[in-house]
């Protein structure tokens, strides 16, 4: 009878680890695909152009396009004018 219940008990011990486990990588993987599209629609979010330009001069400073996780090379690269912003366009450029 000891045997039986401890058997059983190891038996639903066993059966509650492995649905747990299941359970949780479960959760976890649709929780990490939730961050991977959260995070990539934040990303998409703060490179839109009208969000950067904070003081809607119409053009983004360098300032404003560092918010946007644009580096100062990739910056430059982007002011083909030389100007030291970036108008829509040079910023669609990107
Ligand atoms: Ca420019």
């Amino acid at each position: 009878m000891t045997k039986d219940n401890k058997d059983g008990d190891t038996k639903f011990t066993h059966f509650f680890d492995s649905t747990l486990k299941d359970y949780i990588m479960n959760r976890l993987n649709k929780t990490l695909a939730l961050i991977a599209l959260a995070s990539s629609s934040a990303a998409f979010a703060a490179v839109d152009f009208d969000e950067l330009d904070i003081d809607g001069s119409g053009a983004l400073s360098q300032q404003e396009a560092s918010m946007g996780g644009i580096t100062s090379a990739t910056f430059a690269e982007l002011d083909t004018d030389g100007n030291g912003e970036l108008s829509k366009q040079e910023f669609d450029n990107a």
